[in-house]
């Protein structure tokens, strides 16, 4: 008998190189979609005919929405990445975050517990719990937690919660401490495809210039596809633990920049400071980056950089695509798209 997987979010990057990979190894894939006055589906048009791929009407936050499809369904695994998942906008929408990211996550464990507590969860959890620690960089799975956004904040309620229901009620419950990952599928509100999109536009001369926040951040940057592989290897292990998945390497958002694009011919000069500093191209002098504190946040996290080693250890994983080819993959992708 084939696997059967429910997947929440399934619209999402992330959601899509899932459901395309669970396809590929056979499995009956469910997805749950909320209803769109537009269409949200492109992530997903190469498989929306794939004779194992079903969607469902539904939301993360209806309980009752959300039982009756585990009822009909009757999933082995279920993979929870449904968020609110921009951690900017979560400043501006913190309670409707809470509700989505943080109890949404409850609500789909309820439902497990009260349906078929055999079936095995993923929590998409989130580098983001690590937040404000800088010093205690590589971060791994016994890192303190300091999240510092709203979003942090409800990430944090669903990593315990998932916890706690793995230790009170046996489930096989786990989560993925996943670092940031890309992909051309990223959406445009993120600092990466914000980036690549912007160069694309730029060259074919749709934009003028690129306007960013925080150029000092760094991230731990990988490739979403990496990412989907160790969420499905996390659930296949023998015992339910949280697992790290990360790069181990770190880079600024300036360093993203600079490299996107060297990708497309062109070397940037920064020139100035804080909200003054601009990316100017060295041939031509055109201030290609500026800095818009409307792009700053409330409060920030400064570094990122995970320690993948138990995952590479016990689960075998390892990220394949390097930081270099990331940005080359977006970068040719946005250039053919616009
Ligand atoms: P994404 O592209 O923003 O996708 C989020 C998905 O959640 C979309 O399918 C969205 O549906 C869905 N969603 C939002 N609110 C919902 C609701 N109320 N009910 C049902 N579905 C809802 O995010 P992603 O990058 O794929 O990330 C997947 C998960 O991993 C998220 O939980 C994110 O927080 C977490 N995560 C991501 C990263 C990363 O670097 N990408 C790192 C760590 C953790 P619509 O299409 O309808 O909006
Ligand atoms: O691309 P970002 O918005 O991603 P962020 O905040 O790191 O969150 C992403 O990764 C998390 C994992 O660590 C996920 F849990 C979360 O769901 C999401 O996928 O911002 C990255 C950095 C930040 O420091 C931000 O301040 O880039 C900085 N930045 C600078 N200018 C900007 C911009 N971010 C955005 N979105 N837009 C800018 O113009």
């Amino acid at each position: 008998m084939p696997k059967i997987a429910l997947i929440t979010g399934v619209t999402g990057q992330d959601g899509s190189y899932l459901s395309e990979l669970l396809l590929s190894k056979n499995y009956e894939v469910h997805g749950l979609i909320r209803r769109h006055s537009t269409i949200c589906t492109e992530r997903i048009s190469d498989i929306l005919d794939d004779k194992n791929f079903f969607l469902h009407y539904g939301d993360i936050s209806d309980s009752s929405n959300l039982s009756n499809l585990i009822r009909e369904i009757q999933p082995d695994e279920i993979y929870n990445l449904a968020a609110q998942s921009n951690v900017g906008t979560s400043f501006e929408v913190p309670e409707y975050t809470a509700e989505v990211t943080g109890v949404g996550t409850l609500k789909l464990l309820e439902a497990v517990r009260q349906v078929n507590p055999k079936i095995k969860f993923y929590q998409a959890s989130t580098s983001e719990l690590f937040g404000g620690i800088p010093e205690t960089a590589p971060q791994s799975e016994k890192t303190p937690f300091y999240p510092k956004s709203p979003y942090g904040a409800a990430k944090l309620y669903a990593y315990w919660i998932t916890v706690n229901y793995r230790e009170s009620y046996n489930i096989f419950a786990c989560n993925g401490i996943l670092f940031n990952h890309e992909s051309p599928r990223r959406g445009e509100d993120f600092v990466t495809r914000k980036i690549t999109v912007g160069i694309a536009k730029i060259m074919a001369g749709k934009q003028e210039k690129i306007s960013l926040g925080n150029l000092n951040a760094k991230r731990d940057w990988g490739f979403a596809g990496d990412y989907v592989e160790g969420m499905w290897k996390i659930l296949q292990h023998d015992n339910p633990e949280d697992f790290v998945l990360a790069t181990g390497e770190t880079h600024t958002v300036r360093e993203f920049v600079e490299t996107a694009f060297e990708e497309v011919g062109i070397k940037i000069e920064w020139h100035g400071e804080g909200v003054d500093e601009k990316g100017l191209c060295s041939k031509t002098g055109k201030v290609l980056v500026d800095v818009n504190p409307q792009f700053f946040r409330p409060a920030e996290v400064d570094l990122l950089l995970g320690d993948p080693s138990k995952a590479e250890k016990i689960l075998n994983w390892k990220r394949k695509i390097s930081f270099k080819n990331l940005v080359k993959m977006m970068i040719e992708s946005d250039l053919k798209k616009f």
